[in-house]
């Protein structure tokens, strides 16, 4: 099968060209001015703009917290995902405390093998340390699974210091790469204990518990352990501007420091949390919570600047009669939010719509840096003879509205309902074949396992 994308203009990490791309089978056969059709169909993308595949490391696709499970599952998950453009998803297999780690990937393996519409891979959670995990680590890496979690929060999944000490050492040995939850969760739970005993245990309290200062302590605490063993680490979901001066610190000492954020982040604030009504500020209950406008600029900043290199969505969706379970006590509200679907058309929306980054950077921080990052580039993450034919084509003048009733995510409520979009995806294309055409998903679950190499960024 051949298709020639006709007329559009290619963005990469480092510009913007007019050119036509041929996709032949499942890979891309040629970018360039004036292609020759060749018994290819021919679509038409004038004044449209392509990018290679979202590739989206941070999502929970039928996970349990909580005590519940995530709404959505790799199913309907992976399908809200190619609707937003992401045609690769990076989800976090975790093995039960005790476990071996294959036993973890096996499960994970048995919730996503063929009920996948996109391509996935899987990070690796390290909830332990033993011998047997330290040589597990290595088999990971060299089987195609180089990244790895690690949480200093929630009981069920966090690692001690000590144990964290150990993980880092051997993933610098192996070539692998992590990405660190950081909380401080002694303090996060001192502060909950005060709350519980002023009776102040609606959702208002959950930002309070959870403050800037918290995050920043935090994110330094990984830095300067992570510089004892002289490796680069990654901060997942980094959500304030004091944590990015403790990543501009340790970068000054000279050390190497990657970024997520997500777009909650960027365009969600805190003051949803003192809605008098549960239900709609249980909603928006995710960890870390959302921030302050001020934080909301200064990670556009730290975008634009590239200080940020990927943007990823954490998507953990739970449904509001999930979320009213903490109706009377707030921690037991279950964290999280969907988001795999709206990442693309909010971050151009919102960031090169508005001027505070270029289309470059947007293909950088949802594709280019993600791809090099988890070891899947130039496979993936780049429009370029060779790759994997997977492709968004954004139609920068199609407006759109985002709803609930509009979304297939598995949930009954949009963090961004009503929000006015600038411009929508037209097609995406995943490894050459029309995936998602004008908001119809016709793909199946016929999305592969992506083993991975070494991080490249
Ligand atoms: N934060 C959430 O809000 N949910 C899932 C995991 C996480 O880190
Ligand atoms: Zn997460």
């Amino acid at each position: 099968m051949k298709t020639l994308l006709k007329g559009g203009r290619v963005v990469s990490g480092s510009g913007v060209i007019a050119a036509d791309v041929l996709l032949e089978g499942e890979t891309i056969a040629a970018v360039g001015p004036n292609l020759a059709a060749d018994g290819a169909e021919t679509v038409d993308c004038t004044d449209k703009l392509l990018f290679p595949g979202f590739i989206d490391a941070h999502t929970h696709f039928d996970l349990e917290v909580a005590g519940t499970i995530t709404a959505d599952d790799f199913t309907t998950g992976s399908r809200a995902a190619l609707r937003g453009g992401t045609t690769t998803v990076i989800d976090f297999a975790a093995p039960d405390k005790g476990e071996a780690l294959h036993t973890g990937l096996q499960r994970w393996h048995r919730k996503a093998d063929g009920k996948t519409a996109c391509d996935y891979a899987f990070h690796m959670t390290i909830d332990d340390w033993n011998e047997g995990i330290s040589a597990e680590i290595k088999e990971m890496v060299d089987g195609g699974i180089p990244s790895f979690k690690m949480y200093m929060t929630y009981p069920a999944m966090m690692i001690g210091e000590k144990d964290m000490y150990f993980a880092l050492k051997r993933l610098k040995d192996v070539g692998g790469i992590v990405g660190v939850h950081c909380e401080n969760s002694g303090i996060i739970d001192a502060l909950i204990a005060e709350k519980k005993s002023a009776g102040e245990m609606g959702p208002s309290s959950h930002p309070r518990t959870r403050p800037n200062g918290l995050e920043a302590e935090a994110v330094s605490h990984l830095l300067r352990l992570a510089e004892q063993v002289d490796t680069p680490v990654i901060i997942v979901h980094l959500s304030t501007k004091e944590a990015l001066e403790e990543v501009r610190a340790a970068r000054n000492r000279g050390q190497t420091v990657y970024v997520e954020t997500c777009p909650q982040y960027l365009l969600l604030e805190d003051s949803v949390y003192d809605d008098p009504d549960f239900t709609q500020a249980a909603k928006y209950i995710c960890a870390p919570p959302l921030r302050s406008v001020a934080d909301q600029e200064a990670l556009w900043l730290a975008l634009g600047d590239g200080e940020i290199q990927t943007v990823c969505t954490d998507h953990c969706s739970f449904t509001t009669a999930q979320k009213r379970v903490g109706q009377y006590d707030f921690t037991k509200i279950p964290g999280g939010l969907p988001g795999v679907e709206t990442r693309g058309v909010l971050l151009y929306s919102a960031g090169v719509a508005t001027g505070r980054i270029t289309e470059a950077d947007m293909c950088r921080v949802l594709s280019e840096n993600v791809a090099k990052l988890y070891g899947c580039w130039p496979r993936k993450g780049v429009i370029a003879p060779g790759s994997d034919a997977d492709i968004v084509v954004y139609d920068p003048h199609a407006d759109s509205v985002i709803t609930a009733a509009g979304q297939l995510q598995n949930v009954d409520y949009n963090p961004y309902e009503g929000f006015e979009t600038r411009g929508s995806i037209a097609q995406v294309y995943l490894r050459g074949s029309l995936a998602v055409d004008r908001g119809t998903v016709l793909a199946g679950n016929n999305g592969r396992f992506l083993p991975r190499g070494r991080s490249c960024l």
